[in-house]
């Protein structure tokens, strides 16, 4: 049996404050159309795109903000796109602020099958941001003030094959990667809301670009797996969001990427056994893993400098030199 799919990245332009979900949801069935148009199996959609990234802004009274979250999925004003994937065969991953019935708020994305129907869904954990108004900044990234943070990385059966979701700031961290590698991940899926100015450290700035692919081309590299990183890009609200979007393949190789910071799809053909190169070879997680020597992964959050370590200076090390 091959396993190869058809994907699409379909990237969002900006949505603005003013712009209602009707519009916005008619520019995500326009892309799952030109998917359908380019033979796509799975349209993957970016972080939050059902509404602008307001996390960068403040507001003392959280519940102001409440409309920019959904209380159901699908509800009135998302169920077309959920039509239309059961009517295109197209199946999809959408990312969008949840608010459940107990009033829990969460940075959510949710793959859907070619029939529409909910496959699974995936709450954001690593948070990035301040939990706290920060009025120094051109612009907020509060989304540790608005959302709480999800509490697993879990892989789905579908699509013909093991597939993860993350979002955003997750992929910076090479612990999503791999404890999706470790449960068997063939293809993750990844939206992104980057602002390209970092304000607690401008000099980043210039390789926003390059910082993006390096963390997903090595996480798919190290584990053997496809990514799909999905931008809401351009100038949203007076911030630039990066674009960049991008197919990546087990090898770490960009095969597809956009041009633009529009609404954009680009698509690859997805060969899911291609994991098993990388799986079965270099990455032979059972042959060559030691985790009784990673310990301190799971056991430690921040960084421990081990008793008796002395940062010495240069001249110290080497009197003679
Ligand atoms: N949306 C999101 O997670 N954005 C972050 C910005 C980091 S700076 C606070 C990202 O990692 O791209």
């Amino acid at each position: 049996m091959t396993r190869i799919l058809k994907v699409g990245a379909a990237q969002l332009g900006p949505i603005h404050r003013e712009n209602n979900r009707k519009e916005v949801v008619e520019r995500l069935i326009a892309l799952l159309n030109k998917g359908a148009v380019e033979s796509c199996d799975l349209v993957v959609f970016p972080e939050l795109a059902l509404t602008t990234f307001f996390p960068r802004w403040w507001s003392e009274d959280i519940s102001e903000f409440d409309h920019f979250f959904e209380t159901e999925m699908p509800n009135q004003e998302v169920q077309p796109l959920f039509d239309e994937a059961e009517k295109l065969g197209v199946g999809f991953h959408l990312g969008y602020a949840e608010m459940t019935p107990d009033g829990h708020r969460y940075n959510t994305a949710i793959l859907v099958s070619k029939n529409g129907d909910m496959l699974g869904k995936y709450r954001k954990v690593h948070l990035p941001g301040h939990e706290e108004n920060e009025p120094w900044r051109t612009f907020q990234h509060l989304e540790r003030y608005y959302f709480e943070p999800g509490n697993e990385l879990k892989v789905f059966g579908a699509f013909d094959g093991v597939l993860g979701m993350a979002i955003c700031n997750d992929r910076r961290w090479s612990e999503t990667y791999r404890v999706l590698g470790l449960q068997g991940c063939e293809l993750a899926l990844i939206g992104y809301n980057t602002p390209v100015h970092y304000p607690p450290d401008p000099s980043q700035d210039v390789l926003a670009g390059f910082h993006n692919h390096l963390v997903m081309q090595s996480g798919a590299y190290q584990n053997g797996m496809w990514v799909v990183g999905v931008a809401k890009a351009g100038n949203e609200e007076g911030c630039d969001l990066l674009g960049e979007s991008s197919i990546i393949a087990p090898s770490g190789e960009i095969i597809a990427q956009c041009s633009t910071v529009e609404d954009e799809l680009v698509s690859a053909v997805v060969d899911l056994d291609m994991c098993a190169n990388y799986k079965e070879t270099l990455f032979d997680f059972d042959r060559y893993r030691r985790p009784e020597v990673y310990k301190s992964i799971t056991s430690q959050v921040g960084v421990e400098i081990p008793e008796g370590i002395e940062v010495r200076k240069q001249d110290d090390e080497n009197p003679e030199g």
